[in-house]
């Protein structure tokens, strides 16, 4: 590739373990590109007029931009994630809408848009990523950069429905034309972009099947997420060390990973955890089921409420269940290394991934891939996570149901090997085909393509049927 890549999204790494799927997935993909990666200063400062600042060069450059405390609020806590995050997620409920976080919003974007245009010249790819930055090519054009720029949304589409919850002033369909590329996770949510921009006036449906909306054309196709398969897989191959997380644990390990967020089905998992042990038909047998948990956004009230809530149903699960030696549930509320984590996963019986709403949900994916193929554990996956449009034979759920997750529960561990071996080898097949190398090369493949011949079968698009 000839042209600088140029990816920008909200929080860069910084040398700690990172927790965040969309870090996680990035930074995969971007050492293998010459690129650099401009992201929010890890320092938050009042003096945010300095130019991009570089925080790395290795494997590549990272330059951060400065926010301030204040903007820390409106941009990052306020808008992005007490206004997108829950209309992305379904939950219209939690929108905390205000004036200020509005403009701190724009006001961000704004000025990245002014040192982005410094940056880049007209054969530059500059791939934006998620819902921090929806309006960053609507600024970039209107400071002229030509640069070819794809989006690719990290989380759930939303339904035409929820955004009535943004502003007048907020603009989904315009801020999506400026972008010659809008790459989503899935099919499902391919079709609901489709549909606001079919309830767009003005917007028009391509017989290439891009749209055009005020002299702007807009591809839009899904590129399934991914993950390092054989980097986790052979992590995953090394023994747990003695005295490490886990290592103590005897009898059946239940797994779950997710940064502690309302969409995740957290509560509901652990209830359905509860509801198993009550019924079990062997009450000699022991199954602890570990749960990771890092907490996120912690400033944000409905992440406050989300940790009451699970400490308690925790607190009530081990109350009644413990014995002298044994504790049911182990709640974990910190990230840790990958390593371990990939330990585990091959370790425990069944994994729990029972998001509300998920743009894939990586954890699914690690899961599978973490396996041993002869004796493989079970993946208990949401039908409303992203991962469950390719991995149909992981045994699906309704998060919003108990009942049924219980009885997965209860069906993953007295699964027969033969079934096991069949639902792994079909899942594994799925998640090595989004590899997250394969998923950016495709994307930028796709990029690459400006104009009106971006080839059907490049990136996927609606399906049929929705
Ligand atoms: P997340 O909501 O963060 O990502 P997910 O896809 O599960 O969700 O990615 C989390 C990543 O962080 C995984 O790689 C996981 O292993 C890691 N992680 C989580 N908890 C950890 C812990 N305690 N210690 C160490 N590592 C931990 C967003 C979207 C998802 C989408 C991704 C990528 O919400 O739907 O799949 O981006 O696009």
């Amino acid at each position: 590739m000839s042209e600088k890549l140029i990816v920008v999204s909200n929080r860069i790494p910084t040398g700690a373990a990172p927790s965040g799927g969309l870090v996680v997935a990035l930074h995969d993909a971007l050492a293998e590109h010459q690129g650099i990666w401009i992201g929010a200063h890890p320092d938050r400062d009042d003096d945010t007029g300095v130019p991009l600042i570089e925080v790395g060069t290795d494997p590549y450059t990272r330059l951060g931009f400065r926010i301030s405390d204040e903007e820390y609020e409106t941009y990052y806590l306020g808008f992005a994630n007490s206004v997108l995050w829950p209309i992305c997620h379904r939950r219209g409920d939690l929108v905390e809408l205000s004036r200020e976080s509005e403009e701190g919003y724009h006001a961000v974007n704004a000025r990245l848009a002014r040192q982005i245009a410094d940056l880049a010249g007209p054969d530059d790819l500059i791939w934006v990523h998620d819902y921090h930055f929806f309006p960053l090519a609507l600024e970039l054009r209107r400071l002229g950069v030509s640069a070819r720029i794809g989006f690719f949304l990290h989380i759930p589409f939303p339904a035409l429905g929820d955004l009535g919850a943004l502003s007048e002033r907020a603009d989904m369909p315009g801020w999506l034309a400026a972008y010659d590329l809008v790459g989503l996770q899935t099919r499902a949510d391919v079709a609901r972009c489709l549909e606001l921009f079919r309830a767009t006036e003005g917007a028009e449906m391509l017989l290439n099947g891009k749209i055009k909306l005020r002299e702007r054309t807009v591809a839009v196709r899904s590129f399934p997420i991914g993950i390092d398969v054989e980097g986790f897989a052979a992590a995953a191959r090394e023994p747990l060390a003695p005295g490490t997380l886990g290592a103590d644990m005897a009898g059946d390990i239940l797994i779950g990973v997710d940064r502690l967020d309302y969409s995740k089905g957290l509560p509901n998992r652990f209830r359905a955890f509860g509801q198993y042990l009550e019924t079990r038909q062997d009450h000699d047998r022991r199954v602890s089921f570990l749960q990771i948990a890092p907490p996120t956004r912690e400033e944000v009230s409905a992440y406050q409420d989300i940790r009451t809530e699970l400490e308690e149903i925790a607190g009530r699960l081990n109350g009644e269940h413990s014995e002298l030696d044994w504790t049911p549930l182990r709640y974990i509320h910190r990230a840790i290394d990958r390593d371990l984590l990939a330990q585990l996963c091959r370790r425990a019986r069944a994994a729990l991934v029972t998001p509300f709403a998920d743009g894939m949900n990586l954890v699914a994916k690690e899961y599978v891939a973490a396996q041993d193929a002869h004796d493989p554990g079970v993946l208990i996956l949401s039908r409303m996570a992203g991962a469950a449009e390719d991995l149909t034979e992981a045994l699906l759920i309704n998060p919003y149901d108990v009942d049924e997750i219980s009885e997965a529960i209860a069906r993953a561990l007295d699964m027969p090997r033969a079934e096991r071996r069949d639902r792994h080898a079909a899942c594994l097949e799925a998640v090595r085909a989004t590899d997250v190398s394969v998923w950016s090369s495709d994307f930028l493949k796709a990029l690459m393509q400006r104009g009106d011949d971006l080839p059907f079968d490049m990136g996927r698009l609606a399906p049929e049927k929705v």
